[in-house]
């Protein structure tokens, strides 16, 4: 599916126009891929990354809608835990990508955004376009979503402004930035050699550290606990953390609630883990928060909503976090306020370690503690084999059911992955009351968490853009995702597409925004009015739209409509098939309400 790309000859040794000091960057940063929506306001730099770089390190990744180019490279910081670029045209495009733009704020991922306006200079713009797509402050459009924007006002001061943008981007809280490079000074021809600095001469910071006597205080308050509760939020998903959280939660015998707006933080199939909320196991985890005497909350972004579970303040709270060093003032994406007895201000990772290490000593100490610890260890696991013994029933008695039940429509692509479901990364799911007891998330990247900003239409961008950042892992990468969704922005198909990015997309195809039909459905009963009406202005069933059909148009195997439950594994086993080609697959299949 790929295209053969032309071997890029006559390259210059040096940057020679001003557009390549800011390639010659990118390709120091070590940046992979550039995915765009192409536009005259960067023609300069497009030109750089073709036949300058060659078109690799960065490779262009091309798109059909800034929207989807920006959600690529938040899907690939998902993964990976590092920025790729996105460029996107002028004021224009920067406006279609402001959504997606507004995700990566949202869920604190790192992504570097470069754009084009200009030129400056206006004795130098073309009449009238260069006019349209020039602003005198460019980023401001963005600058409350971004963690930083900058124009730089020369071609020399291009370098330390990438240098300052990635680094920016990738300190904790992390968040997208984006450099706005003026169409003058990257068609400026270079009078003179520009001086390129060394990026390894400019580190990253280490990951905030916890205070040791909060630490100190924190683990004295978890080893006197009867109820101790740890709430895992955005703890950043390393093979690393995930260890350190487990050998915190098995030493101290922690009930473990995860958080389905953020990435896999703990093995949902581990005896301790009581619940992920806002899924199917959200019972558990609002028992355990109401039950909880203390709590450990770890980068959980909506703590306040979840402590309202209680509906009293009655538990001693240790919020480890970094959200207060990402207030801004115009979203409140903040959210409401957490009380909390010892605020600690520090990466996931180092507070796990530090809290485990300081708690060692007092559990060692004391044999009613070791014994109270084994007591409720036994009994949380108890708790959640019962949990999942009940909600497999429940799964079990609807799993015929016609239309099809998201839980079967679950249960029949995780039989169909067999061995390779372990290892799934499951990179959207948004609008899935994801069924842990029929699949559980145990290892780390197995589930990506939400888009950040709740948008419909940043869904396809992210799952091909983690499915980039995942090619050659042998991972498969899965996308679960509403008709509505894959709407807004399907050309993310194609770039996979054209890109060689395998990508499974299942669609789950109630014909209808589904969610704001149920809205419809509260305001007119609230209204006393006719709640029938609830599908007008929602439903997209007349006519009905082919999405086999729309996959195989932008170049990816469609496969579907799936109408009845036995047809799911068939359809399934054919899709992974169609995956292991190296490509995207979509399957159709239509589900109830
Ligand atoms: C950009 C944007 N526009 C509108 C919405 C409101 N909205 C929330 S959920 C939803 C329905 C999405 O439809 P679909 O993906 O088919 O999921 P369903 O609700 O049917 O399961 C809409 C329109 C939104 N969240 N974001
Ligand atoms: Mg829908």
């Amino acid at each position: 599916m790929t295209r053969d790309v032309p071997k890029i000859s006559g390259r210059p040794a040096a940057p020679e126009w001003g557009s390549d000091v800011a390639a010659e960057m990118l390709r120091r940063l070590d940046i992979p891929y550039i995915a765009v929506e192409p536009g005259a306001s960067f023609r300069g730099l497009h030109d750089s990354i073709v036949n300058y770089l060659g078109n690799e390190g960065p490779e262009l990744i091309i798109c059909n809608h800034e929207e989807v180019a920006v959600a690529i490279a938040h899907g690939y910081a998902k993964y990976s835990g590092r920025a790729m670029a996105a460029a996107v045209h002028s004021t224009v495009g920067l406006m279609h990508a402001t959504v997606t733009i507004f995700c990566a704020w949202c869920d604190r991922a790192p992504v570097l955004i470069l754009g084009g306006t200009g030129p400056m200079d206006s004795t130098a713009r073309r009449p009238w376009i260069d006019w349209i797509h020039t602003a005198s402050q460019q980023g401001e459009l963005v600058r409350d979503f971004t963690k930083w924007e900058h124009q730089p006002a020369s071609v020399a001061a291009i370098p330390e402004a990438l240098l300052r943008a990635w680094q920016v981007a990738h300190v904790e809280p992390r968040g997208p930035v984006y450099v706005c490079l003026d169409a003058g000074l990257q068609e400026q021809r270079l009078a003179a050699p520009i001086a390129l600095p060394d990026v390894a001469a400019y580190p990253h910071p280490t990951p905030p550290a916890p205070d040791g006597d909060a630490v100190a205080q924190a683990a004295a308050l978890l080893v006197a606990a009867e109820h101790p509760v740890l709430l895992l939020g955005h703890t950043g998903g390393t093979a690393t953390g995930w260890a350190a959280t487990i050998a915190l939660a098995e030493q101290l015998g922690l009930a473990v609630v995860t958080d389905r707006s953020s990435q896999a933080a703990f093995p949902t199939d581990h005896p301790l883990h009581q619940g992920m909320w806002r899924t199917q196991t959200a019972d558990g985890a609002a028992e355990a928060i109401r039950e909880a005497d203390v709590i450990l909350a770890v980068q959980r972004t909506d703590l306040a909503g979840a402590l309202r579970e209680r509906g009293d303040p009655a538990a001693r709270v240790i919020n480890v976090t970094l959200e207060p060093y990402a207030v801004r003032s115009w979203s409140a994406d903040h959210q409401e306020l957490p009380p909390a007895e010892l605020t600690i201000a520090s990466s996931a990772e180092p507070a796990i370690r530090a809290i485990a290490a300081a708690a060692t000593d007092a559990v060692r100490a004391d044999a009613g503690v070791r014994r109270r610890i084994e007591e409720r260890t036994a009994s949380l696991g108890a708790r959640s084999r019962e949990r999942r013994a009940g909600l497999d029933a429940a799964n079990a008695a609807v799993a015929d059911e016609r239309p099809i039940r998201s839980t079967r429509l679950i249960a029949e692509l995780k039989a169909a992955l067999g061995d390779r479901a372990r290892d799934a990364v499951i990179a959207q799911a948004s609008h899935t009351p994801w069924p842990t007891a029929t699949w559980d998330f145990r290892v780390p990247g197995s589930y990506l968490g939400h888009d950040g900003g709740a948008a419909v239409g940043s869904g396809p961008g992210i799952a091909v853009g983690a499915a980039l950042a995942a090619r050659g892992s042998g991972r498969p990468v899965i996308a679960i995702i509403g008709d509505g969704e894959l709407l807004a922005a399907p050309t993310a198909l194609w770039t996979a597409a054209h890109h060689g990015i395998p990508v499974l997309f299942v669609i789950e195809n109630n014909q209808s925004y589904h969610n704001d039909e149920v809205h419809q459905d509260r305001v007119a009963k609230a209204r006393g009015r006719n709640a029938a009406n609830r599908w007008i202005g929602q439903r997209m069933d007349r006519p009905a739209i082919d999405y086999a059909g729309l996959a195989r148009d932008l170049g990816a195997v469609g496969i579907g409509p799936v109408i009845t439950p036995e047809q799911l594994r068939p359809a399934f086993d054919e899709a992974l098939r169609a995956l292991d080609e190296g490509g995207p697959v979509l399957v159709d299949v239509r589900v109830g309400d």
